[in-house]
């Protein structure tokens, strides 16, 4: 991995306890929305500042676009890798105090950019304690997040080589019910019968379930919204990443989520990640 690689990852590791930390007096809405028309809380806002003030300023990086900004930032010489952020994932569990999580994908190419571009990708999870799973070189680590007397980060590797359980057990699926298509609602009542549900709402909460039981997270096609709700570019492709390389499937309902074209920074795509066997039953029905 390059220099520039590992110091992205470890900026979002260090600034991990302090977004942490500013969240509790950030739990107002702003008037602002960001680029998909959701309503930005403050501390969306926040982890959006803090983040593409300290990537933007790694030498090697090129670009940076965040869920939360329209444009994406031309911060370096061209060539360079392109950094996405999805700053706080779930962020209207904020209100009900449930998880969290920011996204982080690295591309070799210039935004919007195919997953099969990533050269790594990692999640924060803010649980009861903070974890930060990165994947890279198709190996996946776990780590505990925590800050040191002196203020600054640390993290410990607490699971290496990180692969999901051959024997699922959790499923989470978004979207309301009623506007699923017949064949998710299809899918849906099959795996309800062999899984059980763990579901939190917020993605990154979710699909670490799956990546520690085992099993499948989905935020489906809707009657409403048949590109679903969750972004390629800052969500979709970065989770798939790690999945895969933990010996997962992803898929978009026809093919690998790595595979898929990227045409717009902000687009959606209906999310399929965990056990390749459930991912496959998927593609087979759709
Ligand atoms: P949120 O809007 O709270 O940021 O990123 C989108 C996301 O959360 C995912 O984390 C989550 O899986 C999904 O939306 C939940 O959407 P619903 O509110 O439709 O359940
Ligand atoms: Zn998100």
């Amino acid at each position: 991995m390059s220099d520039a690689v590992t110091e992205v990852v470890e900026t979002v590791a260090r600034a991990a306890p302090e977004v942490r930390g500013g969240l509790s007096g950030r739990r107002r809405k702003t008037d602002a929305e960001n680029a998909s028309g959701e309503t930005q809380l403050a501390a969306d806002v926040w982890a959006d500042e803090l983040l593409a003030e300290r990537l933007t300023a790694i030498d090697g990086v090129s670009q940076f676009a965040s869920e939360e900004r329209e444009d994406v930032l031309e911060c370096g010489e061209s060539g360079g890798y392109a950094v996405t952020v999805d700053p706080l994932d779930g962020s209207s569990n904020l209100k009900s105090n449930n998880s969290m999580g920011t996204v982080l994908g690295v591309y070799d190419a210039e935004l919007p950019a195919k997953g099969s571009h990533l050269v790594a990708a990692a999640y924060v999870l803010y649980g009861p304690i903070t974890t930060m799973v990165v994947a890279r070189d198709g190996e996946v680590t776990e780590y505990v997040v925590e800050e040191t007397d002196e203020g600054t980060a640390e993290r410990r590797a607490v699971r290496e080589d990180v692969t999901l359980p051959d024997d699922p057990t959790v499923y989470g699926f978004g979207g309301r019910v009623p506007d699923w298509t017949d064949r998710f609602a299809d899918y849906a009542r099959d795996v309800e019968d062999e899984l059980k549900l763990r579901y939190g709402g917020a993605m990154i909460g979710d699909v670490n379930q799956v990546l520690t039981y085992g099993g499948v997270f989905a935020y489906p096609e809707l009657e409403s919204r048949p590109e679903g709700k969750l972004r390629l570019q800052f969500e979709g492709n970065p989770i798939a990443y790690v999945v895969e390389s933990a010996g997962g499937a992803s898929s978009n309902g026809e093919e690998s989520l790595l595979d898929a074209e990227a045409d717009e920074v902000h687009q959606r795509t209906p999310v399929y990640v965990g056990n390749e066997e459930l991912i496959e039953r998927l593609e087979s029905r759709f």
